[in-house]
């Protein structure tokens, strides 16, 4: 099901009991990461918070924010239309056993035609609500790198309502050692201006003045990518960035799709409804036209600017480093725009669910290329790319070490440092039981093996960024053909007659039963 604004997704939370308003006034520095830090480590990831009223610089703002909207396994599935995730998960394996693929580009190949056959192509329209008020920046034109960055007053609107600036937006100052006020959901589109082929990532931006931010997608990203080719080409660069509009769009902007899949197609399949494409007005690039806000754009080749610092979603802050500038030509917003974003820091926080949600709806994919993977978890404290637990279903020696290469090998997969495999029994949503099999399981110098990859720009623990050594643990019962001659002992189950006689005592009992360890 396809929410037609982000409105309408936040009645749906609210009909569900999952959405609390706040109508007292809270300040946007600081004060709402306080409340939803809380709301997002309560048990279950808490409620959606919607402030009616955020200050900025103790002035409340035309637009009221919601924050933690996604931030549980429940609501993470309705942004997406869905009552559980694994409902998108059986689509893709649908789509994917239609026609077995060969290999992983052939698995995604089919995977875009199959989002094709479902009518998830984009349509083209003239306007949408996020046109409803439009600001132009007459100087947008003539800032060049570097200039001075005054904010200049509007040429043209179709509302009489007062016209924003950067400064207007309910933006967070997230943590008390930030640079500044950073936006925290932005989905940036951007085009190869080689192919012509579109992409849309998430990447944070930290705003510098009313007209001025960075744009922070870093060295591996597909934004980093195309802004590469401009740069060599010496070509000033549209972006645009859309915030709100139907969840799905933020949650494919997360999502680690290959390099070349397009995200507004993955859009478009998971809300099964075409997006409305609506062409920006200061730039040549097209958004969705149900979004709340579009800050269109362009990063000039060349010119970059220090970052940060931002309290990230390592749990730490990253210090500041060069990064490209994005210089605003124009907002558009709905009339009754509300602004969504959230916050990353220490785990457990609202990104957990998304990440949780990608490696579900992508397990299949994975398991094209690797049939013996029968599950996949990358738990809170890893936070994405520190830690992923992976079963197997082992068959030969050493099948261990395939899996943790091949994953090393796909997409942002790269990045993981430590991956443990474990075997088919073993459940890996439950870190309690993946440390038992590891601490019992291994042998440490035999188990593991070190590799070098490209490491997440964000870790701060190598010696020099982006590049580091990973760790893979096998975690499996060893085979004989892996030399271990002894007989591997049997794992405590309890008999299968027991646990129901028991459970059944137990309601004698009237009493909830505590779960059984047995036969899971
Ligand atoms: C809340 C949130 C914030 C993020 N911020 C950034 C960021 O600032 N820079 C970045 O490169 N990736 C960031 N990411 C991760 C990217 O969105 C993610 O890697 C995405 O798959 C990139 O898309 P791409 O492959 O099309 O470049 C963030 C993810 C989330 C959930
Ligand atoms: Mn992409």
């Amino acid at each position: 099901m396809a929410y037609d604004s982000f409105s309408a997704f936040l009645a749906a939370l609210e009909k569900a009991g999952e959405l609390r308003r706040i109508g007292f006034p809270v300040a946007t520095e600081l004060e709402i990461t306080e409340f939803a830090d809380r709301e997002m480590k309560s048990p279950g990831g808490g409620r959606a918070l919607l402030f009616e009223k955020p200050t900025v610089n103790g002035t409340v703002s035309s637009f009221p924010l919601a924050i933690n909207t996604m931030g549980s396994h429940r609501r993470m599935a309705m942004a997406l239309g869905l009552g559980s995730i694994q409902e998108l998960a059986d689509q893709m394996q649908l789509i994917l056993k239609a026609k077995p693929p060969t290999s992983l580009k052939h698995a995604w190949t089919l995977a875009m035609q199959g989002l094709d056959l479902l009518n998830a192509k984009p349509k083209h329209v003239k306007s949408g609500p996020c046109k409803e008020v439009v600001r132009r920046f007459v100087n947008g034109d003539q800032k060049m790198v570097n200039g001075p960055q005054a904010s200049a007053p509007f040429t043209d609107h179709q509302s009489p309502i007062t016209l924003p600036t950067l400064l207007d937006l309910p933006i967070q100052l997230c943590w008390p050692k930030d640079g500044g006020r950073f936006i925290t959901f932005p989905c940036v589109h951007t085009r190869d201006p080689d192919t012509g082929e579109r992409n849309l990532g998430m990447y944070r931006m930290q705003v510098y003045d009313a007209q001025t931010t960075g744009m922070h997608w870093q060295v591996h990203k597909v934004g980093a990518r195309h802004g590469k080719r401009y740069y060599e080409r010496n070509e000033r660069m549209p972006v645009a960035v859309t915030i709100g509009g139907d969840p799905a769009y933020t949650f494919a902007a997360t999502a680690p799709l290959p390099d070349g899949l397009d995200e507004i197609l993955f859009a478009g399949f998971i809300r099964k409804k075409s997006v409305e494409l609506v062409k920006c007005e200061t730039i040549d690039l097209e958004v969705p036209a149900d979004v709340d806000f579009v800050l269109e754009g362009y990063v000039q080749p060349g010119e970059m600017r220090p970052e940060g610092p931002f309290g990230d979603h390592t749990g730490f802050y990253t210090p500041l480093d060069d990064y490209p500038v994005f210089h605003l030509t124009a907002i558009t917003h709905r009339r009754d725009a509300v602004y969504p974003c959230t916050i990353v820091g220490i785990p457990p926080m609202e990104d957990f669910y998304m990440g949780d949600a990608s490696v579900r709806v992508f397990l299949p994919i994975f398991k094209m290329n690797f049939p013996e993977i029968v599950d996949m978890a990358l738990p809170a404290e890893g936070v994405f790319h520190n830690l992923v637990f992976v079963s197997i279903r082992k068959q030969y020696a050493w099948q261990a070490y395939k899996i943790m290469h091949g994953l090393w090998g796909m997409g942002q997969m790269m990045f993981s440092k430590y991956i443990v495999v474990v075997d088919d029994d073993c459940d890996v949503h439950n870190t309690s039981e993946v440390l038992f099999r590891l601490c019992a399981n291994t042998d440490p110098q035999r188990d593991t093996t070190f590799i070098k990859n490209p490491t997440d720009a964000l870790d701060h623990a190598q010696t020099i960024a982006t590049m580091g050594s990973h760790m893979g643990i096998d975690a499996t019962r060893k085979l004989p053909t892996e030399g271990y001659t002894r007989e591997w002992p049997e794992l405590l189950r309890m008999d299968a007659a027991v646990t129901a006689r028991v459970d059944d005592l137990f309601r004698k009992l009237s009493a909830p039963a505590p779960v059984s360890a047995a036969g899971s």
